[in-house]
């Protein structure tokens, strides 16, 4: 058992963080790889997956986690094409788990991947960080949050706002206008219950992401909020196939999400293939910013959280999740180096701190 610590790395010439610095941060044992330029619909290409993992081996690291395969609108939407998307997807699996690949995170939200208000909030010492005001979020236009996004992320395209997804913006709004929770929780299950038989029969096991912040935005729907719908959302296929990315930045920032007890009910199903961990400060609900993973700079007990994990006899893959910028690196806001290295000593030392407790 033990948490397998791994490290996001955005693939092929979509990151300056070479693979050789990541190797040398201690207990790494992989990279959380992606191909950054493949469309949600679109199947990845086999060679282009195995020269991804040739890289990655020849760097002295596993490629055995991917995030994220995209999911199309259609297949959230339950619209005319999610059949024809849906077989695109169980070829992608085919071809990762050939590959190796033991871990596909994916999420359900509609329409936009995480949504923050700022890419670069100053903290009190000097570094930034991602942060989210609900008032200004919501008083937005879409629209121009996404414009506003391109710009500031340094000309690094951010997970899930890749300008091409985003020019039916308004198109995919008027879509989603008679979708309600119930529907997509259907069109999950739809999902679900097409590529769950592949992924059993291959040894992959699909790892919803919690939508990020766990509550509606713009008026879409959004289900990997919490508990309960978490609860749901696995009796939709009941198999280990079919588990959770537990982010604890993500489910944590709505303060009536008590990570650790989530984290000790689902670790102990045997249903959380992944962890995120970071933690994030709350100043009210709705008004949050990210943090170093230390639990006194944050809101979230990062030694409660591990404990968890280790208490109920977690052997899945972990990473740091967003860290801060600090020492003038330049990098994709929250996907620094130096904060995420810093995240892993951390997280590593409070699992051998817990574990040799827990022995003598
Ligand atoms: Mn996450």
């Amino acid at each position: 058992m033990g948490m397998h610590m791994t490290f996001r790395w955005y693939g092929p010439g979509h990151d300056n963080i070479p693979l050789s610095h990541i190797r040398q941060i201690p207990g790494i044992t992989g990279v959380v790889a992606t191909l950054m330029d493949k469309q949600a619909g679109e199947v990845w290409p086999e060679d282009e997956i195995q020269a991804m993992k040739k890289q990655v081996e020849d760097a002295g690291l596993r490629m055995e986690v991917i995030e994220s395969v995209n999911v199309h609108e259609d297949i959230k939407l339950g619209g005319g094409r999610r059949d024809e998307y849906i077989e695109n997807y169980i070829t992608t699996i085919r071809r990762l788990a050939k590959a190796g690949v033991k871990v596909i995170c994916y999420n359900f939200m509609p329409v936009f991947d995480w949504i923050r208000s700022d890419l670069a909030k100053p903290l009190a010492d000097g570094s930034t960080v991602l942060a989210y005001d609900g008032d200004r979020i919501e008083a937005a236009d879409p629209l121009r949050l996404v414009e506003s996004f391109a710009k500031e992320s340094g000309g690094f395209s951010l997970p899930g706002w890749e300008p091409e997804r985003l020019k039916e913006l308004t198109s995919l709004f008027d879509q989603y206008r008679h979708l309600d929770a119930d529907m997509l929780f259907d069109n999950l299950g739809y999902f679900l219950r097409a590529i769950v038989p592949v992924c059993e029969e291959t040894g992959v096991r699909m790892a919803i992401h919690p939508d990020d912040p766990p509550w509606p935005i713009y008026g879409l729907p959004r289900i990997v909020t919490g508990e309960k719908n978490l609860e749901r959302l696995l009796a939709l296929v009941d198999s280990p196939a079919n588990s959770l990315t537990l982010c604890t930045g993500s489910l944590g920032s709505n303060p009536d999400n008590d990570m650790p007890a989530i984290l000790r009910k689902f670790s102990g199903m045997g249903r959380i293939a992944f962890a995120h961990i970071r933690n994030i400060k709350i100043e009210r609900k709705g008004l949050f910013h990210e943090s170093s993973h230390l639990s006194s700079d944050g809101s979230l007990d990062m030694y409660e959280v591990v404990k968890a994990l280790y208490d109920t006899g977690f052997d899945g893959y972990v990473r740091p999740d967003h860290g801060r910028m600090i020492w003038d690196e330049n990098g994709r806001p929250g996907y620094g180096l130096y904060d995420r290295a810093l995240g892993i000593a951390y997280l590593n030392g409070l699992w051998e701190a817990i574990e040799k407790a827990d022995r003598n």
